[in-house]
């Protein structure tokens, strides 16, 4: 069998509620709860499960979610009912406050059941990092960085990230948020622009007329009044179609590294939207599991309380292979599912086309075209290190 135990002196803990699986934003919409399901199935299968702490986890309380969105907004969110026939495309309702009901933010049964549970898995792991019983906590359930205090965005409703790091600040001075999905993690952004507590990073593909959000441009960087302690707490990193694993984690460790030394965090929470994949649905870039995954590697590095969620995720197959690579990494067993790999996993006909696991020579998806200089990459570092000047721990 995999071998794969728990390390001594090292806690990992999972959470996740099978219930959330379950609810569907309809047929044509690109996010599927089921892939939580997939990632699940095939973590379980190393045995991964035998070297973490596994966790159901809860709903989150009304007053939980409150600590961030307007009861007006989760009142209607509670009591809106589904639509009986989905609408096309392009046919808002005009009926519908606060962006529910449109192609993106569909209203579907059990919705706020939903949104809860994500928050629950996010508060949980949280609760376990600010406890000291988990070193890395893993909630991929959440990471939904677009909903707003009073508004639903971007596939998201509730926003689990910011109730979770409002939960995280209450024992930590400071917190660095790190967003890897590849569309601007503007909620996060939005929710901690006036404070120095939290500083928000976001990695993403930036077109502001033809990719969403179509915010997070280089010089965003919070309130620019001096006077506002969130200045220079926002720094954004603009990205073109196709970039590369190696151009990707050139960015990654010089922007983090010295974000790390000026900031000093005192806990890490990363975001790990997997449509930054190659060949995912909507994602634009060209990054292999193993380049998605040294992002995870080296926040580890970091050895601060880590707190790991989901988020975007498109092309279910590819969702769970990084999630369950990166599972695998925080646990550090990496080494060992590349020696094993298990012949039952269920859903294995998600993966009949080509291995579990691309080695380094098999790449996911279609090749973009990569439309990102290295001229532009170095100027997008000397922006940051300037920004950072700024920054006083
Ligand atoms: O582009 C838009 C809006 C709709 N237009 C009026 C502009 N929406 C995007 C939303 C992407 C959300 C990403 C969420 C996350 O960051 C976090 C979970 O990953 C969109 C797209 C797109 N290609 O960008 N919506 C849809 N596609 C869509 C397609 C089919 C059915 C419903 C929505
Ligand atoms: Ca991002
Ligand atoms: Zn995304």
């Amino acid at each position: 069998e995999s071998g794969i135990t728990k390390p001594k002196g090292y806690n990992v803990s999972f959470h996740c509620n099978p219930e959330m699986e379950k609810h569907h934003f309809g047929m044509t919409h690109p996010m599927k709860p089921w892939r939580l399901t997939l990632s699940k199935s095939l973590i379980y299968s190393y045995g991964m499960s035998f070297a973490m702490d596994n966790y159901i986890s809860r709903a989150a309380t009304y007053e939980e979610l409150a600590t961030f969105h307007s009861t007006d907004y989760l009142d209607f969110l509670g009591t809106v009912l589904p639509e009986p026939v989905p609408r096309d495309l392009e046919n808002q309702n005009p009926d519908l406050k606060f962006n529910l009901g449109g192609s993106d933010c569909p209203l579907f049964d059990g919705l706020y059941d939903y949104c809860s549970m994500s928050a629950g898995g996010a508060l949980d792991a949280a609760r376990k990092l600010v406890s000291h019983q988990s070193d890395i906590a893993i909630a991929w359930g959440g990471g939904l960085h677009h909903a707003h205090k009073a508004e639903a965005s971007g596939f998201c409703y509730i926003n689990d990230i910011v109730v979770a790091i409002l939960e995280l600040l209450r024992y930590h001075p400071r917190v660095l948020y790190i967003d890897i999905d590849v569309h601007h993690g503007d909620g996060v952004e939005e929710a901690f622009f006036s404070t120095d507590r939290v500083m928000t990073v976001s990695f993403h593909k930036y077109d502001p007329n033809n990719f969403f959000p179509g915010t997070g441009a280089l010089d965003d960087n919070g309130p620019k009044s001096e006077q506002n302690p969130g200045s220079h707490h926002a720094l954004n990193v603009p990205l073109n179609d196709g970039i590369t694993d190696e151009q990707y984690a050139m960015l990654f460790d010089t922007i983090i590294g010295q974000i790390v030394e000026k900031f000093r965090p005192t806990a890490i929470a990363l975001q790990c939207g997997a449509d930054s994949l190659a060949g995912d649905r909507l994602g634009r870039f060209n990054l292999q599991v193993q380049g998605h995954g040294a992002c995870v590697a080296f926040c580890k590095r970091m050895n601060l309380p880590l707190l790991l969620f989901g988020g975007g995720g498109y092309t279910p197959r590819n969702v769970a292979r990084a999630w369950a690579y990166e599972t695998a990494l925080a646990v550090g067993v990496d080494d060992k599912i590349n020696d094993y790999i298990p012949s039952h996993t269920p859903w294995r006909d998600q993966f009949r086309h080509d291995t579990l696991f691309p080695t380094l020579e098999q790449i996911l998806g279609e090749p973009r075209v990569n439309r990102n200089t290295q001229k532009r990459l170095q100027e997008m570092i000397q922006h940051v290190t300037e920004q950072l000047r700024f920054v006083q721990a």
